[in-house]
């Protein structure tokens, strides 16, 4: 059995990004895990793993074998369990090597300030102070200062980073071509996270990357489409 570690706020919603891509990646290969939430500040739980961060995964059938790190978990995925392969072929894998930088960087870059204090809403609250004060030391302003600049123009700002993917998508049904795969999988971590906590709306509704997002929210029998959102 697999454990994935999980980052979680309140009301149980499980909004990190790089836990959502190895939970499409875990359905995508069929394999079964358990999730284990893990609240921003509970580093505890995931000390084992040499890991500060979510998600991390502990493989008990493969004598307890930890993999922390989005990436890292999908590449060992891949190596521990060809079937259903995630990337397929080395040129795959570097292709989702640059969707998955492109992602943290100039995707996550773009979103992050736009929701930082929606975030801090929803942590739990004894997650509250430890969110605070280490967002706040990245950013260098309050939160709430730092999301309402961010709001002034940011969303267009964050659309337009994501022109790459419309022309992508013009002529196949998913980012990885006829069929989801690890690519896909980054960057609806990346729509689900602010779905899950934010009434930010990320897409126009007329956007055509629209039409993609309902292809994966139906994806292993609707997991995005069922997870709790901001105002579930
Ligand atoms: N590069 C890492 C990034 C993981 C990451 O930053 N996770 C966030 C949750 S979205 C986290 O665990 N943050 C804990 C903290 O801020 O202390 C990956 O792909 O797994």
């Amino acid at each position: 059995m697999i454990t994935l570690f999980d980052l979680v706020v309140s009301g149980d919603r499980r909004p990190s990004p790089f836990c959502w891509r190895t939970k499409l990646a875990l359905r995508h290969k069929g394999l079964v895990y358990v999730a284990e939430p893990v609240g921003f500040s509970e580093k505890d739980k995931i000390a084992f793993a040499g890991s500060t961060t979510l998600p991390v995964i502990r493989d008990d059938g493969r004598g307890g074998h930890a993999v922390k790190d989005s990436w890292q978990i999908a590449l060992w995925l891949d190596e521990a369990y060809p079937a259903r392969p995630l990337f397929g072929s080395a040129s795959a894998t570097s292709f989702a090597r640059f969707v998955n930088g492109w992602a943290d960087t100039a995707v996550h870059g773009a979103l992050f300030p736009l929701v930082v204090a929606d975030i801090h809403a929803h942590a739990r609250p004894q997650d509250q102070a430890y969110f605070r004060d280490s967002r706040e030391k990245r950013l260098g302003r309050p939160l709430e200062a730092a999301q309402a600049a961010a709001r002034d123009g940011g969303l267009a700002v964050l659309r337009s980073t994501l022109e790459p993917v419309r022309r992508q998508l013009a002529g196949q049904p998913f980012i990885s071509g006829d069929a989801p795969a690890y690519p896909d999988y980054i960057l609806a971590g990346t729509v689900l996270w602010p779905r899950t906590i934010s009434p930010l709306r990320l897409l126009d509704p007329a956007d055509p990357l629209n039409a993609w997002l309902d292809r994966m929210l139906d994806l292993f029998d609707g997991l995005g489409r069922k997870a709790p959102t901001a105002s579930s």
